[in-house]
C-alpha cells in the first residue's frame, strides 16, 4: 500500500482501537452490575454503560476498522489513491471523528443514555443525534472516495474485471450507504426535531422499522470486510487459490439483494405490522441465509484442494495442512468456526415461532456476541495483525504471533463462556438488556444468577484478552522491528470459470435491490404513516 494512502488507513484504525479499549472497559463493568457482584460510583448507570459498550464497539470500532480495511485494500489492489478520492478519504475521517466525539461525549454526560439502537420514546440530548447524523454524513463521504476510485480505475482499465478485493469493497459501501438511508431519515426528520422540542412526540413504529431497515443490513456491513478476508486474504495465507471469482462476487450481490428488505425480523413481537409482511420479510431472511452457505462450502472447498495439493489424503487430512501456529489464519478461522453455531442460532432467531421464544431474551446477546464479537472480530484481530505491520513499515514477530494466538485461545474461551451462558440462560427466560434485579427474590430469577457470573467469569477472560490486543497493536504500530510485511492477496484457481461481466452491472443490481425493498416496506410504510400520532414529526403531511 502506498506510504500516503497507509497513514489515511492508520488513522482510522488508531480511533477503532482506542474505541475498543473504553467499550471493553464499560463492557467489563457491566457484567459485574449485572450480576450483583459491584455497585457503580458516582451516579454512573448501567445503561450508561451498556449504551457506551454498544456505541463503541458495535458502530466506532466496526465503521473505522472497515473504512481503513477497504482503503488499505483498494489501494493495494487497484494503486494509490487518486487525489479527489484521497482527500474525501480525510475528509470523511474528519467529520466521522467530530461526530463520534461528539455523541461519546453526551453519552458520558448521561445525555444519551438511550443504547445503541437509541429506540424511541428513549430520548437523548439533539446533540446525540446530531453526532450520529455527522457519523453516518462522514462515513458517506468515505465511501464516495472508494467510489471516486473504483470508477476512475475502471476508467482508465476498460473492459477489465475490477480486481476481487475492489469490487468487494465497492459493494461493501454501497450496501451501507443504501442502508444509513432509512437511519439517516429517521434521525434527521424525527429525532432531531423531536429531541429538540420542534414537536411533540414521535411515530415509534416508524422509528423503530426506519431503524431495523438500517439495523439489520447493518450487521452485513460488518460482516463482509471478514468475508473479504475469507475469500481474497485466507487462500494466499494458507498457500492456496481462492475457489471460484464468480461464487464470491455472487455472494456479494446476494447480499445487497437480500439484506436489506428483512428489519421486520427484528420486530416479529411488534403490533402494527401486518402478519403478511412479517412473513414476507422473513422469507427474505432466509434468502440471506444462501450467500453465506455459499461461503462456507466455498471454504472448505478452498481448504480441501490447497490441503489436497499439499499431499492430503482422506476425508479431513487437509485439516492437517492447515497453519494452525500462523495467528493471521488462526484468528479469522477460530471466526469462521464460531460462525456455524452462531448462523444457526441467526437461523433460529429468524424462524417465527422460535422467534417467540428467544426475542428480548439474553439469546439475542449470546447471538450477536458470537456473530459480530466473535466471527467479525476475531476476523478483524487476524487482519489488524498483518495489516498493521504492513501500513507502518513493521513486522510480525514470532513473538507477537505467539501472543496473538494466545490472544485468540483466550477470546474463545472468554466468549464459551460468556455467550454459553448467555444462550442458555436466555431460554430459561431472562432479558436482555437489565441492570441487576432478583425481582422481589422470584425463584426464576434467583436461577439466573449462576449464569450471570459465569458471564462475568466470561467477560473478565475477555477483558484480559482485549489487555493483550492492546498490547498487540500498539507493539506493531510503534515498536516492532522496522521490515517489510506482506498484504496476502490471493489468486483465484486455474480451474475456476470465467468470471460473466454482469455481475459487475450495478445498474442491475442496485436496481434489483431498490424493487426487493419497495415491495417489503412500501405498504407496511405508509400505513404506519397513516396512523402517524398527532403532533409527531411532519410525516402526517407525506
Ligand atoms: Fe443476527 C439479532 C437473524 C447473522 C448480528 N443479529 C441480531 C442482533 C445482532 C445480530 C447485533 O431473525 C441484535 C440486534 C439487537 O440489538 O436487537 N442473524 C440472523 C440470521 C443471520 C444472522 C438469519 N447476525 C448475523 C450476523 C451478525 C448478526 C452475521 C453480525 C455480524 N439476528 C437474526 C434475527 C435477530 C438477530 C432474527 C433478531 C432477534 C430478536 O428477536 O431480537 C444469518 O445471516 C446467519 C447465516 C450464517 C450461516 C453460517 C455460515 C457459516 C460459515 C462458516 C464456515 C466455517 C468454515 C470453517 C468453513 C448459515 C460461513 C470450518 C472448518 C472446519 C475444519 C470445521
Amino acid at each position: 500500500v502506498d506510504r500516503r494512502d497507509a497513514k489515511l488507513s492508520m488513522a482510522h484504525l488508531y480511533v477503532g482501537y482506542v474505541a475498543v479499549l473504553i467499550g471493553a472497559i464499560a463492557g467489563l463493568l457491566q457484567t459485574f452490575v449485572r450480576s450483583g457482584a459491584i455497585t457503580l460510583p458516582a451516579g454512573i448507570g448501567y445503561y450508561q454503560l451498556l449504551t457506551a459498550h454498544g456505541i463503541l464497539l458495535a458502530l466506532v470500532f466496526t465503521t473505522y476498522f472497515i473504512v481503513g480495511f477497504l482503503y488499505a485494500g483498494m489501494s493495494r489492489t487497484m494503486g494509490r489513491f487518486y487525489d479527489l478520492p484521497y482527500r474525501l478519504g480525510w475528509l470523511g475521517f474528519i467529520i466521522m471523528t467530530a461526530g463520534t466525539v461528539l455523541t461519546t461525549i453526551m453519552v458520558l454526560l448521561n445525555e444519551g443514555t438511550v443504547l445503541y439502537t437509541f429506540y424511541a420514546p428513549l430520548k437523548a440530548s439533539p446533540w446525540f443525534y446530531i453526532g450520529l447524523t455527522l457519523f453516518i454524513v462522514g462515513s458517506w463521504v468515505a465511501g464516495f472516495g472508494m467510489f471516486r476510485q473504483y470508477f476512475i480505475w475502471r476508467r482508465v482499465n476498460k473492459g477489465k474485471l475490477s480486481p476481487l478485493f475492489s469490487f468487494m469493497a465497492i459493494m461493501t459501501m454501497v450496501l451501507w450507504l443504501v442502508a444509513t438511508l432509512g437511519v439517516a431519515v429517521s434521525v434527521i426528520f424525527q429525532f432531531i426535531p423531536w429531541s429538540f422540542g420542534w414537536v411533540d412526540t414521535i411515530n415509534v413504529l416508524l422509528s423503530r422499522t426506519l431503524f431495523w431497515y438500517f439495523g439489520h443490513p447493518l450487521v452485513y456491513f460488518w460482516l463482509l470486510p471478514a468475508y473479504i478476508a475469507w475469500y481474497v486474504v485466507i487462500p494466499k495465507i494458507i498457500g492456496g487459490k481462492i475457489f471460484s471469482d464468480s461464487l464470491a462476487r455472487l455472494s456479494f450481490v446476494l447480499f445487497l439483494l437480500f439484506s436489506i428488505p428483512v428489519g421486520f425480523h427484528h420486530q416479529l413481537l411488534e403490533s402494527g405490522i401486518s402478519p403478511f409482511w412479517k412473513y414476507i420479510q422473513v422469507v427474505l431472511t432466509f434468502m440471506v441465509i444462501i450467500p453465506s452457505l455459499m461461503t462456507a462450502f466455498s471454504l472448505f472447498a478452498m481448504f480441501e484442494l490447497s490441503g489436497r495439493e499439499k499431499g492430503a489424503r482422506g476425508l479431513f487430512g487437509w485439516v492437517k495442512k492447515l497453519p494452525w501456529g500462523d495467528a493471521r489464519f488462526f484468528a479469522p478461522f477460530m471466526g469462521m468456526l464460531i460462525f456455524i453455531p452462531a448462523g444457526t442460532g441467526g437461523i433460529i432467531n429468524a424462524s417465527n415461532q422460535l422467534n417467540q421464544m428467544v426475542h428480548n431474551t439474553l439469546w439475542v446477546t449470546g447471538h450477536f456476541h458470537l456473530t459480530v464479537a466473535s466471527t467479525v472480530a476475531l476476523t478483524f484481530f487476524g487482519i489488524s495483525y498483518w495489516l498493521i505491520p504492513h501500513l507502518t513499515g513493521r513486522t510480525l514477530t514470532k513473538r507477537m504471533n505467539l501472543f496473538a494466538n494466545i490472544q485468540t485461545i483466550l477470546w474463545t474461551v472468554g466468549m464459551f463462556f460468556m455467550s454459553g451462558a448467555m444462550h442458555t440462560v436466555g431460554l430459561f427466560g431472562a432479558p436482555r438488556r437489565t441492570a441487576y434485579t432478583t425481582y422481589g427474590d422470584h425463584p426464576d430469577a434467583l436461577g439466573w444468577i449462576p449464569y450471570e457470573v459465569t458471564m462475568a467469569v466470561g467477560g473478565t477472560i475477555l477483558f484480559i484478552a482485549v489487555l493483550l490486543l492492546m498490547y498487540i497493536v500498539v507493539n506493531l504500530a510503534f515498536f516492532a522491528p522496522k521490515g517489510v510485511e506482506e498484504f496476502p492477496i490471493g489468486e483465484v484457481a486455474e480451474a475456476a470459470e470465467r468470471t460473466p461481466a454482469v455481475l459487475e452491472n450495478w445498474r442491475l443490481w442496485i436496481a434489483v435491490s431498490a424493487c426487493l425493498i419497495l415491495l417489503a416496506y412500501t405498504i407496511p410504510v405508509i400505513d404506519m404513516l397513516e396512523h402517524s400520532p398527532p403532533g409527531s414529526t411532519g410525516f402526517k403531511l407525506w
